[in-house]
C-alpha cells in the first residue's frame, strides 16, 4: 500500500481556503475521489480524500467497535502547514485576551495543576456523508467514515479559563492550533464559542484519546473537545485560547460552517436557499447501518445480524426503528448499553432471511426530545446530513 507523507513546510500547490467557504477540500490539486487506501504516519490503512491537507476516512467496519481505534480515527485538516513533530517539553498553551492574567501552561502543568476528567464523546465532521447528497454538493466527498467515538481525558476548559481570570464583559472565546495556512492571506483556522458554552464544565482540553496521547494527525498534543457539537469546533494542536470582549468575527465563524438559522435539522430547499445563516453547533439525531455492507448477498434461511449506530447531540437516543419493507412498517431494534450521553450507541437486529428476494431496509433514530430523521436531507454545504438511511440486501 502507498505510504503518504502529509507534513510539509512549503506550499506546493494553491490550496487556497478562500475559495472553500464550507467543509471543502481541494479536489483538483491532490485529491482522489476514489477508494484509494493509504498509510499515513502513525495510521493504519485509511481512505484517502486529500493528502495536502491530510484528509483521511475511517473504513466502515471499524464502527463495529464501541471505541474507534486511534490509528484509524478520521483525519480532517484545513491547512497544509502541519509540523512533522511537536516537542512535548517546549510546547505551551497560551491563554490571553480579555483576562486578568495571561497564562502559559506546559503539558505537565495541565496534567498536575487541574482535576482530570474523562468524557466519551462522538467526534463527527459537519460534512460527514456529504458524498451521498442529492443534488451533489462540492466539498470533501466523505462517506460515513468522517466520525469516531473515543474516551477523551484532559481538563475542563472552565478550570483553565478560571485560572486566567475572565474580565467582566467577556463574550467569546477563540481557539487556534499550531497548523498554519500554506499562503499568507489565507485565513488561519480559528473557531470560537460563546463564553457560556466555554464555561459549561463539559467542554474540555483533551491530552489523551482512548487512554493514549493523541496521534499527531488528530491534533497532538491537545484537542478542544466540545461534546455533542460538530467536530469543526474541536481544535487540534491547540496552543492559543483568547477571550474576547466583542463577538469574534473570524473568517471560519462568519463565512464558513454556516447553516440555515433557527433550523434544528439543517435542512434547506435547493430552489430557495435560506437568507439568514448561523454558525453550525449541536449535532442532530442520526442512525446508520454498519453491517451488512450494501448489496450483500444473504443465504435464504440464514440469520442476518444487522448492526449499526445511533447518536445525537447529547439528549440521548430514545429508540431506533428498522423497516424491512422500504418504510411501510417499522420495529424497534435492540440498543447496546449507554457508554455516555455524548457517545454513539450501537444497535443490532437479528433478521431471519426467510424468502428469496430484494429487501429495502431503512433505519431511523429518535432522541429523548422526540427529534427524528427526515426522509430527505440537503443543504448547500452538505452539513449535518441525517437523512434516513437505506440498505438494499439480496436474499438468494
Ligand atoms: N487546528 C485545527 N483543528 C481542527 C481542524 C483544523 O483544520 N485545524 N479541523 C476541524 C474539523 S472540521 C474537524 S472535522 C476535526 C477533525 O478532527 P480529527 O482530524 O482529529 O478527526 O478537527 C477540527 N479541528
Ligand atoms: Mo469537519
Amino acid at each position: 500500500m502507498r505510504k503518504v507523507n502529509l507534513f510539509i513546510f512549503i506550499a506546493f500547490c494553491l490550496t487556497s481556503c478562500l475559495q472553500n467557504t464550507s467543509e471543502k477540500v481541494n479536489t483538483k490539486a491532490s485529491a482522489v475521489e476514489s477508494d484509494e487506501m493509504v498509510l499515513a504516519p502513525g495510521k493504519s490503512a485509511m481512505r484517502l480524500l486529500t493528502d495536502r491537507p491530510p484528509n483521511l476516512e475511517t473504513p466502515l467496519h471499524y464502527f463495529l467497535m464501541d471505541y474507534t481505534p486511534n490509528d484509524v480515527f478520521f483525519v480532517r485538516w484545513h491547512m497544509s502547514n502541519l509540523p512533522p513533530e511537536i516537542g512535548t517539553d517546549t510546547f505551551r498553551l497560551r491563554v490571553g485576551g480579555h483576562v486578568k492574567n495571561n497564562v502559559e501552561l506546559s503539558l505537565n502543568d495541565l496534567k498536575t495543576k487541574f482535576t482530570p476528567i474523562s468524557i466519551t464523546a462522538l467526534a463527527q465532521c459537519a460534512g460527514n456523508s456529504r458524498s451521498f447528497n442529492d443534488p451533489h454538493v462540492p466539498g470533501g466527498q466523505w462517506k460515513n467514515g468522517a466520525m469516531g467515538n473515543a474516551k477523551w481525558t484532559g481538563v475542563r476548559l472552565s478550570d483553565v479559563l478560571k485560572m486566567a481570570g475572565i474580565k467582566n464583559g467577556a463574550v467569546d472565546v477563540s481557539f487556534n492550533g499550531i497548523d498554519d495556512p500554506p499562503l499568507p492571506g489565507t485565513p488561519d483556522f480559528v473557531k470560537s464559542l460563546r463564553l457560556e458554552k466555554a464555561m459549561d464544565g463539559e467542554t474540555m482540553i483533551a491530552y489523551e484519546m482512548n487512554g493514549e496521547p493523541l496521534p499527531l494527525l488528530n491534533g497532538f498534543p491537545l484537542k478542544l473537545v466540545v461534546p455533542g457539537w460538530y467536530a469543526t469546533y474541536w481544535i487540534g494542536m491547540l496552543n492559543d485560547i483568547t477571550v474576547h470582549a466583542d463577538t469574534f468575527a473570524g473568517f471560519w465563524m462568519k463565512k464558513a460552517y454556516l447553516v440555515p438559522q433557527n433550523n434544528r435539522d439543517g435542512n434547506e430547499n435547493p430552489d430557495s436557499l435560506s437568507q439568514s445563516m448561523e454558525p453550525i453547533n449541536k449535532m442532530n439525531v442520526r442512525s446508520i447501518f454498519v453491517t451488512p455492507e450494501p448489496d450483500s448477498l444473504i443465504q435464504t434461511g440464514s440469520i442476518c445480524e444487522i448492526q449499526g449506530l445511533a447518536f445525537d447531540g447529547g439528549d440521548g437516543i430514545q429508540k431506533v426503528e428498522l423497516s424491512e419493507d422500504n418504510g411501510k412498517t417499522w420495529k424497534e431494534v435492540n440498543l447496546d448499553a449507554v457508554l455516555g450521553k455524548y457517545s454513539w450507541r450501537r444497535w443490532r437486529y437479528s433478521w431471519k432471511a426467510n424468502t428469496a428476494g430484494t429487501y429495502i431496509f431503512k433505519i431511523k433514530a429518535t432522541n429523548t426530545l422526540g427529534e427524528t430523521q427526515p426522509e430527505h436531507h440537503w443543504n448547500r454545504s452538505g452539513y449535518m446530513r441525517n437523512e434516513i438511511e437505506v440498505l438494499k440486501l439480496e436474499v438468494k
